[in-house]
């Protein structure tokens, strides 16, 4: 399914007066207090969010998994889904693919669907969290840093591999994420296991092309409750040195133990030129892959607030990598992704609102009641109008919840793909 321009403008109709009118509203308030509307407007027009292949299909939990109908049963119908969504919200220009669950069969075929929709190849994603029937080591005691030699070279071998598929597809960077660990006190050598993902990542580095980066990600527990190898930002921070320039770490919201500053965490990596990418999703408790935005939503625009900062003030830091990182599995896959690209333009436009000048002063004076009415009055800002406005002059939709439920998507995809048809690599 493909949605035209004809019935964008059809879309937009019937909302457009109010629009106008809230758009007006805001425009004038913001000028007034300083603003340039059209620079607000190009950088979120500009702001561009990849969202992962695994994403389009409902996900599970480890209890079972409940399928929504019509999901994308090939990598072809996935670039279909990501079409939808950037049609609409013009955010979303970019895919990310999991491999082996994505693996291209005809290249050119896949790099020209995603052409018609204006959409690139992000990072590609590794995975050794998993055996494959065709493999013949076990990640089951860990991959990069097994203490089998085997499995680690199967493991560097597959990430190698990775990076050819995506170097045909022109992505320019590959993020691995280790599920290694222990599950209890004494089952694994601490030491042991980091030297060897040490060594691991570099033989992985060695291949990469010079214009590609290594994000490595890091997350506290699970799947191993007890220790995971590559724990926390710190011990990826280490790693990306170790490796060279062309590694960095990445964040992914949820990786973190409850209540962690990770506004301070994006802030250090910026200071010494390491944040290279970013993984957006919510939680409650730990790695919940919620709606971006459906539970802290002041959290999301603090963060964000450290990275506009950092964006400005540290041209060591490239530009991050922005993906969507959440898991559906009782919405509508789309219409989830579609609630969380909105969540992040929000939370992106409330702190290019934040008057970075006046909150320097204000810590210099030390008045803590300032810094905080300074934050607090960007984030009230019902900043929705703006979105509208830069989705509009991008050639997408106003609302695009309503217009996906109008337009009658998720039928439409039904009556294409079978209502039984299930996501592949879930
Ligand atoms: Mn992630």
């Amino acid at each position: 399914m493909k949605i035209n321009k004809n019935l964008i403008a059809e879309s937009n109709k019937k909302g457009i007066s109010e629009h106008n009118s809230r758009f007006d509203f805001l425009s004038a308030t913001l000028t007034k207090n300083g603003h340039d509307i059209n620079v607000l407007l190009q950088k979120l027009q500009d702001f561009q969010v990849a969202i992962p292949s695994w994403a389009l299909g409902a996900g599970g939990t480890r209890f079972g998994r409940f399928g929504f109908h019509g999901e994308p049963a090939n990598l072809e119908q996935k670039i279909d889904d990501v079409g939808i969504l950037h049609s609409l919200t013009q955010t979303a220009g970019a895919i990310s693919l999991h491999i082996p669950w994505d693996v291209p069969s005809d290249y050119s075929a896949i790099k020209e669907i995603a052409n018609s929709h204006n959409i690139i190849f992000d990072a590609v994603n590794s995975n050794t969290f998993q055996d494959q029937k065709t493999s013949s080591e076990s990640y089951r005691f860990g991959s990069l840093s097994n203490t089998n030699k085997a499995a680690r070279e199967q493991a560097i071998a597959h990430n190698i591999e990775v990076i050819k598929i995506g170097d045909k597809l022109g992505s320019k960077s590959l993020t691995v994420w280790l599920a290694d660990g222990a599950n209890f006190p004494g089952q694994s050598n601490f030491q042991h296991a980091l030297q060897n993902t040490e060594n691991s990542l570099k033989d992985i580095y060695k291949t990469l092309p010079n214009d590609w980066k290594l994000f490595i990600e890091y997350k506290p527990y699970e799947p191993n409750f007890y220790s995971t190898v590559i724990q926390d930002w710190g011990t990826s921070l280490m790693l990306a040195n170790a490796c060279g320039d062309k590694a960095y770490t990445l964040v992914d919201l949820g990786h973190h133990l409850p209540n962690t500053n990770i506004e301070q965490i994006v802030s250090t990596l910026m200071l010494k030129g390491k944040l290279g990418g970013f993984h957006f999703n919510d939680s409650k408790y730990g790695d919940d892959d919620l709606t971006v935005g459906s539970v802290k939503p002041y959290a999301l625009f603090l963060i964000f607030n450290a990275l506009v900062y950092g964006m400005e003030n540290n041209p060591q830091n490239p530009y991050p990598a922005w993906m969507i990182d959440a898991s559906h599995n009782i919405k509508d896959p789309l219409e989830d992704l579609i609630q969380s690209l909105e969540a992040i333009q929000e939370a992106y436009a409330k702190a290019l609102l934040v008057d970075q000048e006046l909150l320097t002063e204000a810590q210099q004076n030390h008045d803590v009641v300032k810094c905080q009415e300074i934050l607090q009055d960007a984030y009230r800002t019902d900043v929705r109008p703006l979105l509208e406005k830069a989705r509009l002059n991008r050639g997408g939709v106003i609302h695009p919840i309503n217009s996906y439920r109008s337009l009658k998507i998720r039928e439409t995809l039904i009556s294409e793909r079978g209502a039984n048809s299930v996501a592949s690599g879930l």
